[in-house]
């Protein structure tokens, strides 16, 4: 099964929103396979963001990501990475349509709330970058009949 990584960043932490996220991906039908809050290093967050490291923003999107919890998760479900995405909405919260996390609750692309894994080898990547096998359950919640043909 397709499995996806996304990060409620120190942003969407503080103003109270991980609830709000982990809502809006189990009502979709995604699975929730793993969960935990954690203060990045400055190790892990180069690597996420390696492919950035030329960019502008770099340092200062390195800096915002380890100045304070972060919440890490791994959703599992049919076409996941890219309807994560979807939901996640366009990269400027001030473009991303409303509906969608960055639509209904951002203004600034620096601050923008929440990272999901663009394609399925990123996501592959970052699930094994930031999770332990341990640290994963593979579990079928009861209702799946109900979200699956
Ligand atoms: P997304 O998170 O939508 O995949 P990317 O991968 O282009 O967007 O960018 C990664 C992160 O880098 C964004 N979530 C945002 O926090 C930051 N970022 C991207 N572009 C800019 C920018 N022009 N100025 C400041 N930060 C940016």
């Amino acid at each position: 099964m397709e499995r996806t990584f996304i990060m409620v960043k120190p942003d969407g932490v503080q103003r109270g929103l991980v609830g709000e996220v982990i809502q809006r991906l189990e009502c979709k039908g995604f699975t929730l396979v793993g969960l935990k809050q954690l203060t990045v290093s400055r190790e892990l967050a180069e690597s996420h963001y390696a492919v950035h490291k030329e960019r502008p923003f770099f340092k200062s999107l390195v800096e915002f990501i380890t100045s304070g919890p972060v919440v890490a998760s791994v959703w599992e479900g049919d076409g996941v990475v890219a309807s994560a995405r979807k939901l996640i909405g366009a990269t400027n919260p001030l473009t991303a349509e409303p509906g969608t996390i960055r639509g209904d609750f951002g203004v600034s692309i620096g601050r923008n709330l929440i990272h999901g894994s663009d394609a399925i080898e990123t996501a592959q990547s970052e699930v094994a970058l930031w999770f332990e096998d341990g640290e994963l359950s593979s579990w079928k919640p009861s209702i799946t009949p109900w979200i699956y043909e």
